[in-house]
C-alpha cells in the first residue's frame, strides 16, 4: 500500500513574511474613495459583504417558512439560586422540513429588567456548556459571567451542521439543498453563523434579555463564525473573536501560520467552493480579513490571540484590527490600539477595536472571558 503524505510549508518566521498590499476598505471597486459613513453604507459595505459571501463564506439563506421557540425547562433557582436557567428549542421550518437549535440561557436572578447577554457559539464538546453545571469549563465560565451581571447563553454548532467534511450537509443545508450545488453556497461556517442569527430571533422575543445588547463570542473556528455572523447580522452589538486565525481575524496575505490552501484542504466543508480558487493565491483575493472586521463597524470588535498559538498569526490579527480602524473612524469610533502589538496579557478594552494576546496556548480561558466582560462593561450600558 502506498501512503501519500501532503505537507504544507508553514512560515513562522516574521522575516519571511512576503511584501503585500492590502485592498483598501475605503476604495470602491470602481476606484472611488469612500469619505463618509453614508458612502460606506450605501456602496462599499454592500460591495465587501457580497465579495465575502461569493468568494469566502458562501451565501446564507435569506428566508424560511416559520420559526418557533419551544420552552424545554425553566429553573428559577439555578446556580445555587443566583440565576434563572431557561432552556429553549428554537425550531426553524422550511419546505416541510425543520432544524432545531437548543439554547441554554442563564440570567442573573438579581437582574431588574432585560439584561445584556453573552452568546457562545460552542464548537467544543457539549459538556463545555453543561446547563446542569455538573461539568464546569473555563471555555464557558457561566457563573463568572452571571456574577458580573450579564446573562450568558450557548448553542452547539452540531445543531446546525456537523463539523465533518462528509456529514456537514445534514443540518441547515437539508432545508436548502440547492446551496450544495452553488459555488457560492454556504457550508458549515455559514450554517453556524445562520444559527447564531436564529438565536438572535429568539432573543428578540425573550423578555429576560436585551436583544440590543448581545455579545457574540466564538473561539477559533467559532471565532471565524462570530465575525461572519456579526458582519452579516447587524443586530449583534459586539463581536468577540478568540484565537480565530486564518479566515478569521488574521490577515491572509501575510501567509504566516495557517494558509488558505491548507484550511481549504483540511476543512473543505467550512467555506464555499469559490474560496478554493484562492489556494496559494492570497494576493488575488479582492478582500482580506481586515475588511471582514470593517463590516462590523461601528459595533465594537474584540479579538484575541495566545503567545503559543502562532498557527493563528497573532501579529496578523493585530494588523487586521489596525487596518480596520479607518472604517470605524468614519463613525468617529475611536480605536486606542497602539501602533505595534500590545504587551502580553495587557488588554486594550477602552477602544472600539479591542485586543489582547494572552500567555499560553490556543484556547479560551477565564482570563480571556474576564477581558470580554471588561470590554462589554466599557461598551454596553447595563
Ligand atoms: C485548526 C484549524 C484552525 C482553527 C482550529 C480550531 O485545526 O486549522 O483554523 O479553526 O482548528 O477551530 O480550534
Amino acid at each position: 500500500m502506498l501512503f501519500c503524505t501532503v505537507t504544507y510549508a508553514q512560515n513562522y518566521n516574521e522575516a519571511l513574511v512576503p511584501a503585500y498590499t492590502l485592498p483598501d476598505p475605503l476604495i470602491t471597486l470602481n476606484n472611488r474613495p469612500v469619505k463618509n459613513a453614508k458612502a460606506w453604507e450605501q456602496t462599499r459595505r454592500p460591495e465587501i459583504l457580497r465579495l465575502f459571501e461569493n468568494l469566502v463564506y458562501g451565501q446564507m439563506p435569506k428566508t424560511f417558512d416559520r420559526i418557533s421557540y419551544v420552552p424545554v425547562r425553566e429553573d428559577r433557582s439555578a446556580m445555587n439560586g443566583h440565576a434563572i436557567l431557561k432552556e429553549t428549542r428554537v425550531m426553524i421550518y422550511h419546505r416541510g422540513d425543520s432544524v432545531s437549535i437548543d439554547v441554554s440561557l442563564f440570567v442573573p436572578k438579581a437582574a431588574k429588567g432585560a439584561v445584556p447577554v453573552f452568546l457562545l457559539i460552542n464548537n467544543r464538546p457539549k459538556k463545555n456548556t453543561d446547563p446542569d453545571r455538573k461539568e464546569k469549563s473555563a471555555f464557558w465560565p457561566a457563573e463568572m459571567v452571571v456574577d458580573s451581571g450579564y446573562a450568558v447563553a450557548a448553542f452547539h454548532v452540531s445543531d446546525l451542521a456537523p463539523d465533518d467534511k462528509v456529514k456537514y450537509p445534514e443540518g441547515v443545508l437539508r432545508l436548502y439543498p440547492e446551496m450544495l450545488q452553488q459555488p457560492n453556497g454556504m457550508k458549515a461556517i455559514g450554517s453556524w453563523a445562520w444559527g447564531a442569527s436564529r438565536i438572535m430571533d429568539y432573543f428578540e422575543q425573550e423578555p429576560l434579555v436585551d436583544a440590543k445588547q448581545v455579545v457574540l463570542v466564538g473561539h477559533s473556528r467559532g471565532g471565524k463564525t462570530s465575525l461572519w455572523a456579526a458582519a452579516q447580522d447587524q443586530r449583534f452589538a459586539i463581536c468577540v473573536s478568540n484565537c480565530s486565525g486564518n479566515t478569521g481575524a488574521a490577515l491572509s496575505r501575510r501567509q504566516f501560520g495557517e494558509r488558505i490552501s491548507r484550511i481549504n484542504t483540511v476543512f473543505p466543508h467550512w467555506f464555499c467552493n469559490n474560496y478554493k480558487q484562492y489556494n496559494d493565491r492570497e494576493n488575488d483575493l479582492p478582500v482580506d480579513q481586515h475588511m471582514l472586521i470593517s463590516l462590523i463597524a461601528p459595533r465594537p470588535v474584540f479579538a484575541t490571540n495566545a503567545t503559543k498559538d502562532l498557527w493563528a498569526d497573532p501579529t496578523g490579527t493585530f494588523l487586521a484590527m489596525k487596518n480596520a480602524e479607518k472604517v470605524f473612524a468614519l463613525y468617529k469610533k475611536q480605536s486606542r490600539l497602539p501602533d505595534s502589538p500590545t504587551p502580553v496579557n495587557e488588554a486594550v478594552v477602552n477602544s472600539a477595536l479591542g485586543y489582547h494576546i494572552r500567555e499560553g496556548e490556543h484556547d479560551m480561558t477565564a482570563f480571556d472571558w474576564q477581558q470580554f466582560i471588561r470590554f462589554a462593561n466599557v461598551h454596553l450600558r447595563k
